[in-house]
């Protein structure tokens, strides 16, 4: 391979107590069933799966009403601390931590960890949220009460304290830290947080207007390459950021998203940035997949994401 990778664990993070319906707590499962491990093991890479964290259960049925305010918040909170503190343990043996999800709501321990990490070692921190949602709610403006809903406010301080101080300060990160590309479904008073936050949005339109190339390459300047060897690049990818037609597995499908070549080029030009050092893979729901098929697609795009697809160097495609 052409690019250089440390060795990578594989975290299962089988919950969907942030979600409002149920199936994504089978993801791990699934993505272990579509050879995420072996996949990744092809491409020259050290994996390690070391299983499924064990977490409390999903108290509601999807028919339960939401009670106050957010849904099964406690359990939510115990779940982003077992997955912070494995990401973190993962961070200090030098290893690339993969979660396996579970609903995005875990997002808030893993990018907590990753945030905590940086600090300790004085690496700057980039995270690049893939979704069709921005996950900006909060308690008082979330329509749905879903804790999956609100992961990027709690990152930038906002939200419930237990989650908002995961990372051992608040804010964990600087909104202008965090790029987001694929949103199409943006909730009204959430368009009000993103613009208060100041979030980088590369939304559905922006990419219909200037492409996945442009949007990519303005989503990683000025962290590319040896030269921004102490960049830290998270990666959030949330499955609905897909286009339902290609990744029908996911709790949260909105029509109108990126196809299986964009989808494949974003990944590509992640991978030629060389700085990609943690990942979600989230919101997989296999009791609403088709014999497999978003989970079978996501290993493919992870592969990518390692760089799989890297015939040639970047500097001999000709530059951008
Ligand atoms: B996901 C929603 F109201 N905005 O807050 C909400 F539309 O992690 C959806 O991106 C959130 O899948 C989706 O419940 C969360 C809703
Ligand atoms: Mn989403
Ligand atoms: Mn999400
Ligand atoms: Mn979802």
């Amino acid at each position: 391979s052409l690019l250089f990778h440390p060795p990578a664990t594989l975290i299962g993070v089988p919950t969907d107590v942030g979600a409002g319906r149920l199936g994504a707590a089978m993801g791990p499962d699934a993505l272990r069933v579509a050879q995420l491990g072996p996949a990744l093991q092809r491409l020259g890479m050290d994996v390690l799966d070391i299983g499924n964290l064990s977490g409390p259960p999903n108290p509601r049925s999807e028919r339960d009403p939401a009670a106050e305010g957010l849904r099964n918040l406690p359990e939510c909170i115990a779940w982003n601390q077992l997955a912070h503190d494995a990401v973190l343990a993962q961070l200090g043996l030098g290893r690339i931590p993969i979660m396996l999800g579970g609903d995005h709501t875990l997002a808030t321990g893993s990018i907590s960890a990753v945030a905590r990490h940086c600090r300790a070692v004085g690496k700057r921190l980039r995270v690049l949220w893939l979704d069709a949602h921005s996950d900006c709610n909060i308690p008082e403006i979330s329509p749905s009460g879903n804790v999956h809903g609100i992961p990027v406010a709690s990152l930038c301080g906002l939200g419930p304290v237990e989650l908002a101080s995961m990372s051992g300060s608040v804010p964990a990160l600087e909104a202008a830290d965090i790029r987001q590309v694929g949103q199409r479904s943006v909730d009204d008073g959430e368009k009000r947080m993103v613009r208060q936050l100041g979030l980088e949005v590369y939304d559905m339109r922006s990419i219909d207007e200037l492409g996945m190339k442009e949007v990519m390459h303005r989503v990683l300047s000025g962290i590319e390459g040896e030269e921004n060897r102490d960049v830290h690049l998270h990666v959030s990818f949330d499955v609905d950021f897909l286009d339902p037609e290609i990744a029908p597995g996911t709790g949260t499908t909105v029509r109108g998203g990126p196809s299986y070549r964009e989808a494949q080029l974003c990944m590509e030009m992640i991978a030629d940035s060389g700085r990609l050092s943690s990942l979600d893979i989230v919101e997989l729901n296999p009791a609403l997949d088709i014999r497999n098929q978003t989970a079978e697609l996501v290993v493919d795009l992870v592969e990518s994401l390692f760089g799989k697809s890297t015939l040639v160097r970047t500097r001999d495609r000709g530059g951008r």
